[in-house]
């Protein structure tokens, strides 16, 4: 019976001087010791040998064995896995280069504003806004627009539903009326932001775009300085030599005009951009009609002042050549990430 106890002893030795050091040499003294089929299993076996009163003795040995193969099993594996690790620190290179983010890029619309407000605050204009959802006396009263005029028509205007007389702006103007309204003379504003008209008839039309107005009021205004302000304005926007006034009518200018640049016919895409003729629309302007002097609060005995109002989706489809408006609010990156600007 001893040899059983003395084939225990030995495992139980042999195990302490077993010092396996890679993971398929770890896995294998599992095997050998701790395995269904291993030295700790069989020797469990043969307990149906030992005498009863030996069974005591030949339990604890094989619980120290167990325990002991389990403890260094464990210890082997711990041993391993932080040797891997200290491995991994010793390779990572901290002067690599990091991982690059994906910087981001202006929006073709916000790039055109930019480039207009620059523009214009060089000539002393500032920058106002107001609020998108308005009252119809701002967006139309002290516009001069009459009752049943028809960008009043629910056709044209989103109203809010339960709020009588708000809707969403169907221009900047407002904005301008609320300055008027506020402060005295001299008024040298430019009011862009988003504007909102019922024109969902195809999918290339929009219910939401972007405007620039523009208002100068002071004693002595002239057509002249319109002419001369958007002259520069045109200049530098789109470095064309010279502009156009046609006669126009806007219920809030009086007179009115539109203003065109002359891009000329000699290549083949101006030429079709101007239909032929060289000239390109590009904004409306006008002498403020006294009328909106007077009902906004300024004395225009005193006072004259012109106006202009421009679509910035339009003068970005321009500026960079895009084909389809749509493009400018879909925000795909692809598309998206091609403008660059330091502005
Ligand atoms: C006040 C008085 C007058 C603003 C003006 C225009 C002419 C104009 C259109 C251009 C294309 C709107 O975006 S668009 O559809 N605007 O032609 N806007 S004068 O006149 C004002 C503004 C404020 C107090």
């Amino acid at each position: 019976m001893s040899d059983i106890f003395e084939k225990a002893k030995k495992t139980l030795t042999d195990l302490a001087a077993e010092s396996p050091l890679d993971s398929e040499a770890i896995e294998a003294f599992r095997i050998r010791y701790l395995g269904t089929k291993g030295l700790i299993k069989s020797l469990m076996e043969e307990m149906r040998q030992v005498p009863n009163e030996q069974k005591r003795e030949y339990g604890q040995l094989m619980n120290s064995l167990k325990q002991q193969a389990e403890e260094k099993y464990q210890a082997l594996k711990a041993e391993l896995e932080a040797k891997a690790d200290n491995a991994a620190a010793a390779s990572l290179d901290l002067t690599a280069p990091g991982d690059p983010m994906p910087l981001g890029s202006r929006h073709p619309l916000a790039v055109t504003l930019n480039r207009i407000v620059d523009i214009f605050t060089r000539m002393g204009f500032s920058v106002a806004d107001g609020p998108e959802i308005e009252d119809d006396w701002h967006n139309f009263t002290a516009m001069n627009t009459p009752e049943d005029h028809p960008a009043r028509d629910m056709q044209d205007t989103f109203y809010v539903v339960d709020a009588p007389g708000i809707l969403l702006r169907t221009h900047t103007s407002p904005v301008q009326a609320r300055v008027m309204q506020q402060r005295k003379p001299p008024i040298r504003i430019i009011a862009p932001g988003r504007v909102y008209r019922n024109e969902t008839i195809s999918t290339r039309s929009h219910a939401q775009f972007h405007q620039v107005e523009g208002l100068y009021i002071d004693e002595g205004v002239s057509f002249a300085d319109l002419k001369q302000t958007l002259l520069y304005f045109a200049q530098e926007m789109f470095g064309t030599p010279k502009i156009r006034l046609r006669p126009s009518f806007f219920p809030f200018t009086e007179p009115s005009a539109e203003m065109d640049i002359w891009l000329g016919t000699d290549s083949e895409k101006n030429y079709r951009l101007t239909k032929g003729s060289g000239w390109l629309e590009i904004l409306g302007c006008g002498m403020v009609d006294p009328d909106v002097l007077e009902i906004c609060g300024i004395d225009s005995k005193k006072y004259s002042g012109f106006a202009f109002g421009m679509g910035i989706e339009r003068q970005a489809l321009r500026l960079y050549e895009i084909g389809d408006i749509r493009l400018l609010f879909e925000n795909d990156v692809r598309f998206l990430r091609q403008f660059t600007s330091a502005l």
